[in-house]
């Protein structure tokens, strides 16, 4: 099927954790540093309609990756044929030496790792080590400890990775630690430590025998799940409007409005970075909130989990956007994006 192919099966990772832990942070260092020969394709999954985790892995500038995004919902619940598509294509076009997959935070990965295993895949794909990470103080909040898909996440892990170590109490750290590798069976290959989502590359290569079974198979809410109808949205979000400047284009959630929303803006607007900052970081409460947007002079993507923040150059130019997930409260979308408005330093 793919006669040209460096290497067959390919080499296939899945990296897992719950939102905001550092997945793209981890799979973004791990690509730079893969060896200077090798060719990788990256498939990220949103939950959100306007993905944003593309144009962070691509803000990299590096023209030896391919990257393809499934936005809109978890593909552990919309499932085979988008995963079939996408993955097909970003095998023939970008013939990749190893294949890393970055399922949503929210995504449970059994029915992801079954399909890979399955036979659409079955000579094509040679699925190795799951590495979940972790940030303890989702272990520390039980709405988020308690869900199956955290569960879950930690339980099919081949290697748990506790990330976020300079920002967390060290006894936090200990605790979960101790919880991974005293509690969790089959046991892990390895429970460690990092920062700034930093793996090793062996351990994508790392073999087990453990079969690794869910706890909850059949955790996948159904409101989550896509319409057949919605899988125009599956690639990268693109504009199907002309974005006009000044005048944003909204895409809310198609499951819970109220919940999560994206925007993307005009390639010519242009933001006052402190206004930005100010009015995204502000004290209202988020699970999530990521965007690339174009700044007086410059490109930079935000990242905000929680009450945490960065800002980062990127070499990402397409259009400003973003998606916010809120944290069990609702907002009046058409008041943010008048705030968002009142950032442009243009076309006000
Ligand atoms: N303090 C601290 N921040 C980190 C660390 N690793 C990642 N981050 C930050 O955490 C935020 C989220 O990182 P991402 O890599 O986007 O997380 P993700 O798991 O891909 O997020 P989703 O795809 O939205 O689930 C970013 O602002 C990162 O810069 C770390 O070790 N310490
Ligand atoms: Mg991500």
């Amino acid at each position: 099927m793919y006669p040209d192919l460096p290497l067959r099966p390919i080499p296939t990772n899945l990296i897992t954790g719950f939102l905001g832990v550092g997945k793209t942070t981890a799979i973004r260092d791990l690509a730079a540093r893969r060896p200077p020969h090798e060719r990788w394709a990256i498939l990220v999954n949103e939950y959100g309609e306007v993905g944003l985790d593309q144009a962070m892995i691509e803000g990299s500038g590096d023209a030896g990756l391919a990257v393809s995004e499934i936005a809109g919902g978890c593909f552990c619940c919309s499932m085979e044929m988008p995963l079939d598509w996408t993955l097909d294509a970003l095998i023939r076009t970008a013939k990749p030496h190893r294949i890393v997959i970055e399922p949503t935070g929210l995504g449970h990965p059994a029915r992801v790792l079954d399909h890979l295993r399955g036979s659409h895949f079955k000579d094509i794909l040679d699925v190795r080590t799951t590495i979940c990470l972790a940030d303890p103080r989702d272990f520390e909040n039980e709405r988020i400890s308690k869900s199956p898909v955290f569960q879950d996440q930690l339980h099919l892990a081949d290697i748990v990775v506790i990330n976020k170590t300079d920002v967390v109490a060290p006894e936090l750290v200990a605790q979960f630690r101790d919880h991974v590798q005293k509690e969790l069976f089959p046991a892990k290959l390895l429970v460690t430590t990092t920062q700034q989502g930093r793996l090793e590359h062996e351990w994508l290569d790392w073999r087990t025998d453990e079969v690794r079974t869910p706890l909850f198979p059949e955790a996948h809410p159904a409101h989550q799940h896509l319409a057949t109808t919605e899988l125009v949205s599956l690639q990268m979000m693109q504009p199907t409007q002309h974005l006009t400047p000044g005048r944003p284009i909204r895409y809310p959630a198609t499951n819970d409005p109220s919940d999560h929303c994206g925007w993307i803006f005009s390639p010519e607007d242009v933001f006052n970075q402190d206004a930005l900052l100010d009015m995204l970081g502000g004290g209202f409460s988020v699970r999530r909130i990521k965007g690339v947007f174009q700044v007086t002079g410059t490109w930079i993507q935000f990242n905000r989990t929680g009450f945490e923040m960065s800002v980062q150059p990127t070499s990402y130019r397409r259009d400003s956007r973003l998606e916010v997930i809120l944290d069990h409260t609702s907002r009046r979308w058409d008041e943010f994006e008048s705030e968002l408005l009142r950032c442009l330093v243009t076309h006000q």
